[in-house]
């Protein structure tokens, strides 16, 4: 198994969790690093900039194509179902801005910083549990369930 193999399937069992948007993923631990009950933009942020890069971006060129991540919300709907995959495709969309195929790392960047801004409701640059609460319920309203 070569070294990249390995760190997708190594990263297969949270892809579905982790590197789905922020918005359909602020459950699980990996978000607040230091595990101190709140998520820091920087903790937001490699989660969802690093972690996606990491590990959608498959042939390494900065950017992650329809290609790459067709093969990845394939995955998501097999853990996820149907919600999952709506959750990607929302994801897809509010992320390639300028719709040219790919999301690139900075639109991956501002489509990050947006979600946090829209969270952190009273804006003291980070995120608490009850933002977190209302951001997974924001979520499940916007998925239907
Ligand atoms: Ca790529
Ligand atoms: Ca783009
Ligand atoms: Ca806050």
């Amino acid at each position: 198994m070569s070294l990249n193999r390995f760190a997708f399937a190594a990263a297969f069992g949270v892809a579905a969790i982790s590197a789905l948007p922020a918005a359909a993923q602020m459950g699980p631990p990996k978000l607040d690093q230091n595990g101190d009950g709140r998520v820091l933009y920087a903790e937001y942020r490699s989660a969802n900039v690093d972690k996606t890069l990491e590990t959608l971006d498959a042939d390494r060129n900065g950017q992650v194509s329809r290609k790459e991540f067709d093969k990845f919300a394939g995955m998501a709907r097999t853990f996820g179902g149907a919600r999952a995959a709506a959750a990607m495709d929302q994801w897809w969309r509010s992320t390639d801005a300028n719709a040219d195929g790919a999301m690139s790392r900075g639109e991956l960047e501002s489509s990050s910083r947006r979600r946090f801004d829209a969270a952190d409701s009273n804006r003291d640059g980070a995120l608490d549990k009850a933002e977190v609460a209302a951001l997974r319920q924001r979520q499940r309203a916007a998925s239907g369930n």
